[in-house]
């Protein structure tokens, strides 16, 4: 690049982030948008694991992708991102060496690289580590440096001003820029070394590299207490290297009142020895011809009364204000600060796992077995929004029970297994022996429900309703079975009926449709209340009559078609469990044999006219 070396960064800065970091990366992207940057600062990502992908960021209100790499050697390799010489690396303490090292040593990263946020070696720039690393207005943004957009906007950082400053803390550079904002024409670059007692590069370095750059005007010093870097530029105004009016101060100036040593916030920050105290260095700068406030409250106005005189002499010369582009807030935080709203797409009422724990229906998952309510009452919960009488929940677990498998011939196990065979996954096979509960097998729960009890809510006797049904020609549903009869009972049916006589407090649908069976049976004897048309009515009883249903939710309950579920549930299992024994036993593909199919087809080798006139 032709950048001269005490400007590492400018406008036209393009960097590498090591690390996965897209929150930074989208702040510095949008800074650089807010600057009227042609390009983004980053160029790619460096991301050891994962392998090489891309990744979308926004661009002002479009969006551009950055690659991102898994080695600095790949994101160089085939004669790629020449225009690179900086690199933010955002590595943890655990791998920033690795990573760093990694930098140092490819051939290629060392002779293009000039600058690398938080480590280095010379010739580089270091800076950091422990640091949000700095900002140059109008060109480069290090990471998170500046803040939040509205902040980076309130403080002009999209444009340059002509006061170099170097701090120790990103969080005390946050202040810097807000206060150069409203005393000066704002940061022409500013630094935050980092709170390590060893940082790379140091108050100093900067100071120089500002001093050397026509472009700043004026230096501002936030040192702390602890360590000796302000004396080494105390040396350099004293020995002329730095020449320009320089502010300072040292923060800390509060530690003389306690009575013991204070740490402060940063590693480095603990006076070593009575020079290291923050009194002492303002006491010094201000000796060597700083320019020191009283207070630390005083430093705006210091500042403000040396850039007024630079401006008089005409050393600075404002530049007309621009209004940064419009940059778009993000949704998310929009919608933190309340000031953006949306309708929601979905509305759901059964389940939260927002908070801190798994809410069903508003039950905490942990209070669900404390209470140990059982799956009939997960089954309440999530089904019916509420808790239901124990004897109700146990009634929904004993029907889950009893239709969980009808042995392998019934035609959802059948479909189940021959999907099984064919090759098919478990859910697969499990949706092909569920696709098949239909109104004849398995799925007659809600239809029962509904026939029942309008028949006994209009008044009509078992023997009208059976009677109309059949005129109708309309088979009922809930009544009759392929195998099961008055004398080879279906024994699931009799422990329903013998559960709920015993535990509900009324039974009267279940009572209706048993006097209807004794109309059926009387004709065939296989025209018994089967098991879907017996649980149906027992349900309608509990809908009703529970007292944990208003009538108006009951009748809702059965027109939406719940009860079907019931059998779909239970039966679940069943179908899983023959996948599964298919499965162990390795049977091979099914194939029905031709012998067990009538097949009659019509002759349609001659074309067939239709309607011809004789
Ligand atoms: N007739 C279940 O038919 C079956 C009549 C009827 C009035 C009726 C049939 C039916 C309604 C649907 C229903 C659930 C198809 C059944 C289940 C789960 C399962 C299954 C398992 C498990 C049986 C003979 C004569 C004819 C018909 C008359 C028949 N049904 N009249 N109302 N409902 N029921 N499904 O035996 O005069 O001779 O022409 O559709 O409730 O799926 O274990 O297998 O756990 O897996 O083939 O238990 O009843 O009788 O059709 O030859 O009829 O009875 O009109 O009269 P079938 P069909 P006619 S439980």
């Amino acid at each position: 690049t032709s950048r001269p070396s005490y400007r590492p960064f400018d406008a036209s800065t393009r960097s590498f982030v090591y690390g996965l970091q897209p929150r930074a990366i989208q702040g510095m992207l949008d800074f650089d948008f807010s600057c009227g940057r042609d390009t983004p600062s980053v160029a790619a990502m460096i991301y050891p694991f994962g392998g090489h992908h891309i990744q979308k960021f926004y661009w002002g209100t479009k969006e551009t992708l950055l690659p991102v790499y898994t080695s600095i050697a790949e994101a160089f390799a085939d004669g790629k991102h020449t225009d690179v010489d900086c690199i933010v690396n955002f590595a943890s303490s655990r791998s920033v060496y690795s990573s760093t090292l990694e930098i140092l040593t490819d051939p290629l990263s060392c002779s293009r690289i000039k600058s690398i946020a938080l480590i280095a070696e010379d010739p580089n720039l270091i800076i950091g580590p422990a640091t949000v690393g700095g900002i140059k207005p109008g060109c480069f943004r290090i990471g998170n440096s500046g803040g939040m957009m509205d902040n980076i906007l309130s403080s002009k950082l999209y444009r340059p001003g002509s006061v170099g400053y170097v701090s120790k803390s990103g969080g005390m550079s946050n202040e810097l820029n807000n206060i150069l904002s409203f005393t000066t024409n704002g940061v022409y670059e500013g630094i935050a070394i980092g709170g390590d007692r060893y940082p790379g590069t140091s108050f100093i370095d900067h100071l120089l590299r500002y001093e050397a750059d026509p472009e700043c005007k004026m230096l501002v010093l936030l040192g702390e207490v602890g360590g000796v870097e302000e004396y080494r530029v105390i040396d350099a105004v004293k020995k002329g290297q730095i020449k320009k009016p320089i502010v300072a101060w040292a923060i800390g100036t509060c530690a003389g009142m306690f009575k013991t040593e204070v740490q402060f916030g940063h590693a480095g920050s603990l006076a070593g020895s009575d020079v290291e105290t923050a009194e002492a260095k303002n006491r010094a700068m201000k000796a060597a011809g700083f320019i020191v406030p009283p207070t630390f409250e005083d430093l705006p106005d210091t500042i403000s009364d040396l850039y007024q005189s630079l401006v008089r002499k005409g050393t600075i010369v404002p530049a007309p204000e621009r209004e940064p582009p419009v940059i778009p807030m993000d949704y998310k935080w929009a919608t933190e600060l309340g000031l953006i709203r949306k309708p929601a797409a979905f509305i759901s009422t059964i389940s939260d796992e927002r908070g801190q724990e798994l809410l069903y229906a508003g039950m905490r998952i942990t209070d669900v077995f404390k209470e140990d309510i059982g799956l009939g009452g997960v089954v309440s919960l999530l089904w019916f929004k509420r808790r239901m009488p124990l004897y109700a929940s146990k009634f929904i677990e004993m029907v889950l029970m009893l239709t969980a498998d009808h042995g392998p011939a019934v035609s959802g196990a059948m479909n189940t297994i021959v999907a099984t065979r064919a090759g098919k996954d478990l859910i697969s096979s499990l949706a092909s022996g569920l696709l098949t509960i239909g109104s004849r097998f398995g799925g007659a729960l809600d239809e029962a429900a509904q026939m029942f009890s309008s028949a006994r809510d209009t008044g009509l006797t078992p023997r009208e309703f059976v009677d109309q049904s059949r005129k109708a020609n309309k088979l009922i549903s809930g009544i009759g079975h392929k195998i099961k009869s008055v004398n080879n009972p279906d024994l699931r049916v009799s422990l329903v009926k013998e559960y709920v006589i015993k535990n509900f407090p009324s039974h009267s649908l279940l009572d209706y449709a048993l006097a209807v069976e004794k109309v059926t049976t009387s004709k065939k004897d296989t025209l018994i209340l089967n098991v879907d048309g017996c649980i149906a009515v027992c349900f309608v009883d509990l809908l009703r009559d529970s007292g944990a249903f208003t009538r108006e939710e009951a009748e809702e309950y059965i027109k939406i078609g719940t009860l079907n579920g019931l059998f779909v549930l239970g039966r679940s299992i069943g179908f899983i469990g023959h996948h599964l024994d298919q499965k162990r036993l390795r049977a091979p593909l099914y194939r029905h044999p031709a012998d067990d199919i009538f097949i009659n087809m019509a002759d349609v080798s001659q074309p067939r006219v239709l309607g011809r006139m004789q």
